[in-house]
C-alpha cells in the first residue's frame, strides 16, 4: 500500500513539475528514471581503499562497485567524487575515546555519533581512491570530515548539519538539476549525501547496484526508508539510459 501511495504521489508531483517549476524545488518529486544530460551529475561517494576489503572499515563487496562505476562515469558529462579525509585522532574514531569500542554510539555536541575504527586518515593509502577506480572523468573532488571535532557523512553538509562543504554552490553554478549517487557506504555516506542533495533541491537518484552497505543493526533498511521519505529515488543501473 505504501508503495502504491508513493507512485501516486510521485506522478502527481511530476505532473505539477511539468506544468511549471523550471528548477527543482524542495518537494518536487524526481521522475521514475533520470535522464543523463548537461544538467545531471554523477556523485561517486568514498570509493576508497579503507572502505574496500582489506581496508580499515571494509564494506562487504565494496570493491565490486568499481567496474560498475567506471562504466557509468563514461556516460556523464559531470562527475564529482567525495573523499572521506580525516585527520589522525579524529573525533569519530573509537581510539579517540578511551574505553570505547568501534561501532558503539557516543554523544557529540552535534548529536549521536557512531564510533568507527580509524579510517581514511589524510595522506595514508587507506584514504586513497581504489587504484582501479577511473578518476579520469572527475572534475571535482570534495573532501569531507577533515575537521577534527565534526564528522561528515554527507558530501554537502557536515554532521553539525550547518557547515556546508561548498558542493551545493558548485553544482548550482554548473547548472545541475539532477544528481545520480553511487559508492560507499549505502547506509552512511551515500544515504546522507543523497538526502542532502534532495534537500538542496536536486532531483536525486541512488543506484543501488553501484553501492554497498555496512549494515549495522538494520541501518540499511532504515537508510532506504529515510531516503524514500525524503524524495530520493532508488534505481538500478539498468534504469539509466545507455
Ligand atoms: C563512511 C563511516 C565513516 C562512509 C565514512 O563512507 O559511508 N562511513 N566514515
Ligand atoms: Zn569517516
Amino acid at each position: 500500500m505504501a508503495e502504491a501511495f508513493g507512485i501516486d504521489r510521485r506522478s502527481l508531483i511530476a505532473g505539477a513539475t511539468a506544468l511549471g517549476a523550471a528548477t527543482a524545488a524542495r518537494g518536487a518529486r524526481a521522475q521514475e528514471k533520470p535522464v543523463i544530460d548537461e544538467r545531471t551529475v554523477l556523485i561517486v561517494v568514498d570509493v576508497q581503499n579503507d572502505f574496500c576489503p582489506g581496508g580499515k572499515l571494509a564494506v562487504p563487496g565494496g570493491d565490486e562497485v568499481v567496474p560498475v562505476i567506471n562504466a557509468l562515469a563514461k556516460r556523464f558529462s559531470h562527475v564529482v567524487m567525495t573523499q572521506d579525509w580525516h585527520p589522525a585522532g579524529h573525533s569519530s574514531f573509537a581510539s579517540s575515546h578511551p574505553g570505547r569500542q568501534p561501532f558503539e554510539m557516543v554523544a557529540m555536541p552535534y548529536g549521536q555519533q557512531v564510533l568507527w575504527p580509524d579510517h581514511c586518515v589524510q595522506g595514508t593509502k587507506g584514504a586513497d581512491f581504489r587504484p582501479d577506480l577511473d578518476v579520469t572523468p572527475v572534475q571535482a573532488i570534495i573532501r569531507k570530515g577533515y575537521r577534527k571535532e565534526i564528522d561528515s557523512y554527507s558530501g554537502f553538509v557536515e554532521a553539525d548539519r550547518t557547515t556546508p562543504t561548498g558542493l551545493t554552490g558548485y553544482l548550482r553554478e554548473r547548472g545541475i538539476l539532477r544528481t545520480v549517487i553511487v559508492g560507499l557506504a549505502t547506509d552512511f555516506c551515500v544515504n546522507w549525501t543523497a538526502q542532502d542533495a534532495a534537500r538542496a533541491g536536486f532531483d536525486t537518484y541512488v543506484v543501488e547496484d553501484a553501492c554497498r552497505a555496512i549494515d549495522l543493526e538494520g541501518s540499511l533498511a532504515k537508510a532506504w526508508a529515510e531516503m524514500a521519505e525524503n524524495d530520493v529515488s532508488r534505481i538500478k543501473t539498468a534504469d539509466l539510459p545507455g
